[in-house]
Protein backbone atom coordinates (compact mmCIF):
# COMPACT_ATOMS: atom_id res chain seq x y z
CA UNK A 1 0.00 0.00 0.00
CA UNK A 2 1.39 3.62 -1.15
CA UNK A 3 0.82 5.81 1.67
CA UNK A 4 0.68 8.46 -1.52
CA UNK A 5 -2.01 7.09 -3.61
CA UNK A 6 -4.46 7.03 0.02
CA UNK A 7 -7.55 9.72 -0.54
CA UNK A 8 -9.20 11.89 1.48
CA UNK A 9 -12.95 11.76 1.03
CA UNK A 10 -15.93 14.51 2.59
CA UNK A 11 -19.44 13.41 3.58
CA UNK A 12 -21.51 16.40 4.42
CA UNK A 13 -24.00 16.24 7.31
CA UNK A 14 -26.75 18.24 6.06
CA UNK A 15 -30.41 18.47 6.34
CA UNK A 16 -30.72 15.47 8.18
CA UNK A 17 -28.70 13.45 5.90
CA UNK A 18 -25.20 12.22 4.87
CA UNK A 19 -24.10 13.66 1.46
CA UNK A 20 -23.33 11.37 -0.29
CA UNK A 21 -25.10 8.48 1.35
CA UNK A 22 -22.73 6.21 0.12
CA UNK A 23 -19.44 6.03 -0.92
CA UNK A 24 -17.00 3.73 -2.49
CA UNK A 25 -13.13 4.09 -0.95
CA UNK A 26 -9.86 1.83 -1.19
CA UNK A 27 -8.10 0.70 2.29
CA UNK A 28 -6.24 3.36 3.66
CA UNK A 29 -8.77 6.21 2.75
CA UNK A 30 -9.65 9.12 4.70
CA UNK A 31 -13.17 10.13 5.00
CA UNK A 32 -13.94 13.21 7.00
CA UNK A 33 -17.60 14.03 8.33
CA UNK A 34 -19.05 17.59 7.95
CA UNK A 35 -21.72 18.73 10.20
CA UNK A 36 -23.36 21.49 8.35
CA UNK A 37 -26.76 21.45 10.12
CA UNK A 38 -27.68 23.68 13.73
CA UNK A 39 -28.64 20.32 15.26
CA UNK A 40 -26.27 17.94 16.15
CA UNK A 41 -25.39 14.88 14.54
CA UNK A 42 -23.40 11.93 14.76
CA UNK A 43 -21.59 9.62 12.47
CA UNK A 44 -21.65 5.90 14.03
CA UNK A 45 -20.70 2.70 12.83
CA UNK A 46 -23.13 -0.46 13.15
CA UNK A 47 -20.05 -2.67 14.28
CA UNK A 48 -18.52 0.43 16.47
CA UNK A 49 -15.68 0.64 14.13
CA UNK A 50 -15.89 3.92 14.14
CA UNK A 51 -17.91 6.82 16.57
CA UNK A 52 -17.85 10.50 16.12
CA UNK A 53 -19.48 11.27 18.96
CA UNK A 54 -21.61 14.50 18.73
CA UNK A 55 -20.69 16.76 16.41
CA UNK A 56 -22.14 20.66 16.59
CA UNK A 57 -22.81 23.08 13.49
CA UNK A 58 -19.07 23.01 11.67
CA UNK A 59 -17.41 20.31 13.60
CA UNK A 60 -16.06 17.22 11.53
CA UNK A 61 -14.72 14.07 12.13
CA UNK A 62 -12.21 12.04 10.61
CA UNK A 63 -11.40 8.00 10.28
CA UNK A 64 -9.04 6.11 7.89
CA UNK A 65 -10.04 3.17 6.65
CA UNK A 66 -7.89 0.14 7.54
CA UNK A 67 -9.59 -3.04 6.19
CA UNK A 68 -11.64 -3.54 3.36
CA UNK A 69 -15.67 -4.53 4.12
CA UNK A 70 -18.90 -2.54 3.74
CA UNK A 71 -19.48 0.02 6.80
CA UNK A 72 -22.87 0.81 7.32
CA UNK A 73 -23.27 3.89 9.86
CA UNK A 74 -26.44 5.88 11.22
CA UNK A 75 -26.66 8.64 13.31
CA UNK A 76 -27.32 8.17 17.12
CA UNK A 77 -29.45 10.92 17.40
CA UNK A 78 -31.80 10.44 14.55
CA UNK A 79 -31.47 6.74 13.59
CA UNK A 80 -32.86 7.20 9.95
CA UNK A 81 -30.09 8.90 9.07
CA UNK A 82 -27.90 6.59 7.20
CA UNK A 83 -24.95 6.06 5.36
CA UNK A 84 -22.69 3.13 3.44
CA UNK A 85 -18.88 3.33 3.35
CA UNK A 86 -17.81 0.63 0.79
CA UNK A 87 -13.85 0.05 1.34
CA UNK A 88 -12.23 -2.35 -1.61
CA UNK A 89 -8.73 -2.99 -1.75
CU1 LIG B 1 -28.51 13.40 13.31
Amino acid sequence: MDETLSKDHEVLIEDFEFKPATLQISVGDTVTWINMDSAAHTATSSDEGFDSGSLSKGESFSFTFEEEGIFGYICTFHPYMEGEITVEA
